[in-house]
C-alpha cells in the first residue's frame, strides 16, 4: 500500500546528478595487458547500485585474439580483496566479433572496486586489474501508470481489509439468512474504525520507511563529491588560489576503513587541479596545489597569468581506497595580477587561446613550431559511442616528435563540456586513476604505458552526452610541455 506514496516521493527526489570522479562521466575505460594479451576494457555502470554493469573486453591484437580460450572476470571491493569476491563470471564471445567478449557484472556497494579480468589461452592465464568506481549516479523514478496501478491496488486492499473485518465482526457467527441486530452492527462499525486506525498507522509507517530508505540512498549511496569552495588571494604580484573542502565526510582525520580514507598521491601529487574558463573554454591551467596542512582540508596553488573571467575549478583527488573524486568549484578571476608566477610545482602548466576546429584531421600548431594532431577520422562523434581518440605530436614539418613522460604519462587529455557538466582526465591507459591502478596492481604496471615514445597515442573514451566540448592534450618534448586545444561536437545518439 505504501507503494502508492513511492512514486510521489521519488518524483521529488529525482535530481539530475552530474558530478562524480571525473564529472558526468562515470564509465571506466582501461588499456593495458592481461599477461600476454593486450586488452581494452570498458565498464559501463548501471547508474543505480546495486546494479548490473556492462563489461566488455577487447583483445586488441588479432593474433592474440585467435588464441584466447576464455575470458573471466571478478569484481572485488577494495577493502575485501579477491577472497571476498563472488566467483568468476565467464564473459561470452560477442557473435560477429572474434576479439570482443562481454559480461554483466553485479556491483552491490557504491565504493571502489578492483576488477580482475583474466584471459586464458595456450600460453597460460594473464590477468589485468582495473580500478572501477561503482558509483550510483541516478535515482530511478516509478513511471506514472505503474504508480497509479499500485496506488489503486493499495486502496483496494485497504478498503477490502475494512470490509472483511466489519463483516466478520458483524455477522460471521450468525446463521445464513439472519439479519444482524443493532448491537452487532454497532460492534461491526467499531471494529471497522479500529481497523482503519491500524491500516492508517501501517500506511504512515510504510511511508516513513520508504522516505528513510530514499533519504539514506541519497545520502550514502548516491554519488556526491566533497563540497568545496575556491577563493583567490592577491599577494604582492602573486595570486594564490585556495581550494577548501568543507564536507562533513572529510574532517581531516580520515578513517582507514571507509572509502573516504587518506589521500594518496597520483604521480607524487595529492591534487591535480584544472582551471577552465567558461563559457568560451578558451583558457586552461593544470596545477598541482599543495595541501596547507597534513589534514588536507585546504590546497593552495599559485595561479599563472590567466585572462580574466569566470573559471570552473576541478580538483582531482584519490583516496587510499582507490576512490577517486573530482571536487568542483568556481572562481572569478579578476584581470591583472599574477605578474610574477612562480610555479607551485614544476609540472604546472597553462594555456590560453583558441582551439583547432574539429575536422577529420585537426592540427593544433603551437606558436613556436611543435604541433599536436588529432586524428578524429571521417566519422563524427556520437553521444555514448565508444571511440578511440588518437593524438600525435609533430614538429613544424610534420615529422613525429620524441615524447618524454609528463608526470609519468605520454599524454594527458582533459575533456570539458562548455557548461562544466562533463569533465574527464584521460591518459593512454584510459580513464582510470593511475594512483589507484598502482595501488591495486603494483608499481610495475605503470611503466608499461610509457612504452611508445613516438607515434600515435590512442585513448578510448565515450562522450556521455551531446554538446560542445573542448579537448586539451598535453605532451612533453625536449623538456617542454606542449598543450594543444581541439573543438569537439558530439551529436545526440540516434
Ligand atoms: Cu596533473
Amino acid at each position: 500500500m505504501q507503494l502508492g506514496f513511492r512514486r510521489g516521493l521519488l518524483g521529488l527526489a529525482l535530481v539530475a546528478l552530474s558530478t562524480m570522479a571525473h564529472v558526468g562521466s562515470p564509465d571506466t575505460f582501461f588499456v593495458g595487458n592481461a599477461g600476454a594479451y593486450p586488452v581494452r576494457i570498458v565498464v559501463r555502470l548501471p547508474g543505480v547500485i546495486p546494479g548490473r554493469a556492462q563489461v566488455t573486453v577487447r583483445i586488441t591484437d588479432d593474433g592474440a585474439a585467435r588464441d584466447v580460450q576464455r575470458v573471466t572476470m571478478r569484481a572485488a571491493q577494495w577493502n575485501l580483496g579477491i577472497d571476498g569476491a563472488p566467483p568468476p563470471e565467464v564473459a561470452k564471445a560477442v557473435p560477429g566479433d572474434s576479439a570482443l567478449y562481454a559480461a554483466e557484472l553485479w556491483f552491490m556497494t557504491a565504493t571502489s572496486y578492483q576488477l580482475f579480468v583474466s584471459v586464458d589461452g595456450p600460453g597460460g592465464q594473464g590477468t589485468a586489474i582495473v580500478p572501477v568506481l561503482a558509483l550510483a549516479t541516478s535515482l530511478r523514478s516509478m513511471d506514472r501508470p505503474l504508480g497509479l496501478v499500485l496506488a489503486a491496488l493499495g486502496v483496494f486492499l485497504a478498503v477490502g481489509m475494512l470490509t472483511i473485518v466489519g463483516a466478520a465482526v458483524r455477522e460471521s457467527v450468525l446463521e445464513p439468512g439472519i439479519v444482524p441486530d443493532r448491537k452487532r452492527r454497532r460492534r461491526g462499525r467499531a471494529a471497522v474504525a479500529a481497523t482503519a486506525i491500524v491500516v492508517g498507522l501501517m500506511l504512515w509507517g510504510g511511508s516513513r520507511w520508504w522516505t528513510a530508505e530514499a533519504e539514506s540512498y541519497r545520502n550514502f549511496v548516491l554519488f556526491r563529491p566533497f563540497e568545496a569552495g575556491a577563493a583567490l588571494r592577491d599577494d604582492a604580484s602573486r595570486r594564490v588560489l585556495t581550494l577548501e573542502i568543507h564536507d562533513p565526510r572529510w574532517t581531516g582525520r580520515p578513517i582507514a576503513t571507509v572509502r573516504y580514507n587518506a589521500l594518496m598521491p597520483d604521480h607524487g601529487k595529492l591534487m591535480h587541479m584544472f582551471l577552465v574558463r567558461e563559457p568560451g573554454l578558451d583558457a586552461f591551467a593544470h596545477l598541482h596545489p599543495v595541501a596547507r596542512t597534513a589534514a588536507g582540508l585546504a590546497f593552495d596553488a599559485e595561479v599563472p597569468p590567466l585572462p580574466q573571467g569566470r573559471y570552473r575549478v576541478y580538483g582531482d583527488i584519490v583516496h587510499e581506497s582507490g576512490y577517486a573524486q573530482t571536487l568542483v568549484a568556481t572562481v572569478d578571476m579578476p584581470g591583472a595580477g599574477a605578474q610574477a608566477w612562480e610555479r607551485t610545482d614544476p609540472d604546472d602548466s597553462w594555456f590560453a587561446g583558441d582551439a583547432a576546429p574539429e575536422a577529420a584531421v585537426s592540427r593544433f600548431a603551437a606558436a613556436d613550431g611543435p604541433a599536436i594532431v588529432w586524428q578524429r577520422g571521417t566519422a563524427s562523434i556520437a553521444e555514448y559511442e565508444e571511440r578511440t581518440l588518437t593524438f600525435a605530436a609533430q614538429d613544424a614539418g610534420g615529422a613525429p616528435l620524441a615524447l618524454e613522460p609528463y608526470m609519468g604519462m605520454l599524454a594527458h587529455v582533459v575533456i570539458a563540456r562548455e557548461d562544466g557538466s562533463v569533465f574527464a582526465h584521460l591518459h593512454p591507459a584510459g580513464s582510470i586513476s593511475m594512483a589507484a591502478l598502482q595501488k591495486f596492481a603494483g608499481p610495475s604496471t605503470h611503466t608499461g604505458h610509457m612504452m611508445p615514445a613516438q607515434g600515435d597515442l590512442s585513448i578510448p573514451y565515450a562522450f556521455p552526452k551531446a554538446g560542445h566540448y573542448r579537448i586539451w592534450v598535453q605532451m612533453k618534448h625536449a623538456g617542454r610541455v606542449i598543450t594543444g586545444a581541439f573543438d569537439a561536437n558530439v551529436r545526440p545518439r540516434t
